[in-house]
């Protein structure tokens, strides 16, 4: 797997190998993460890409006018962004375990419980920005706290339900090799495997 950092005035990384996806992802952003881990749920050989979002490169927006990570790239040619929209793909796309259920009842439920999650991923951030300004942030730690709190309410943070919400931390429980930060002194920060 890749780990370049492409800043302006890179040139474009070239075609997607056939059988393989490409992520632009950042480190820390917590999307990105939601699709790594989906993509490695599902075994769905990847590239990562990691663009620097104080510096994207120019051609990064021409994959997404937004300018926003993770986008997902295919062997074709075609790009998708938006965390939620690339995960439904990559399981719709790609065979293996199914993580979105048929039942559109489970898928409903399914949706709710991401639904429930929806502040984690952007509080994360919020962490990360002030620990990088040496700031403090315990009013947002504990925030944070109280959505993870949740999870009890709804099940086991193994559950396949925690692969989609977005919440590192509670993947971490359960060793996920997700380049981590510890946003949170109870879950220690993970990482990739043969890192220091
Ligand atoms: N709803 C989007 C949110 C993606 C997002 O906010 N990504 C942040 C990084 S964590 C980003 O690319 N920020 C760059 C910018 O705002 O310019 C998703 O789920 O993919």
């Amino acid at each position: 797997m890749s780990a370049r950092t492409l800043s302006a005035g890179s040139p474009p990384p070239g075609p997607v190998p056939q059988g393989a996806v490409r992520v632009y992802s950042m480190r820390f952003c917590p999307y990105a993460q939601r699709v790594l881990l989906v993509l490695m749920t599902k075994g769905i050989r990847h590239e990562v890409v990691n663009i620097n979002l104080k510096n994207k490169p120019e051609w990064f927006l021409e994959k997404n006018p937004l300018g926003l990570v993770p986008v997902l790239e295919n062997s074709q040619g075609q790009l998708i962004s938006d965390s939620v929209i690339i995960c439904d793909y990559l399981d719709e796309a790609f065979p293996g375990k199914k993580l979105v259920p048929d039942d559109p009842y489970e898928k409903a439920c399914q949706r709710m419980i991401l639904e429930l999650f929806s502040k984690v991923p952007s509080l994360r951030v919020s962490i990360i920005r002030l620990l990088h300004k040496k700031e403090d942030c315990s009013d947002v730690q504990e925030e944070l706290k109280k959505e993870l709190n949740k999870l009890d309410e709804v099940g086991s943070p193994d559950s396949e339900v925690s692969v989609l919400d977005g919440s590192h931390e509670a993947r971490s429980r359960s060793k996920s090799p997700v380049h981590g930060f510890g946003v949170l002194p109870e879950f220690p920060k993970t990482l990739h495997p043969g890192q220091p």
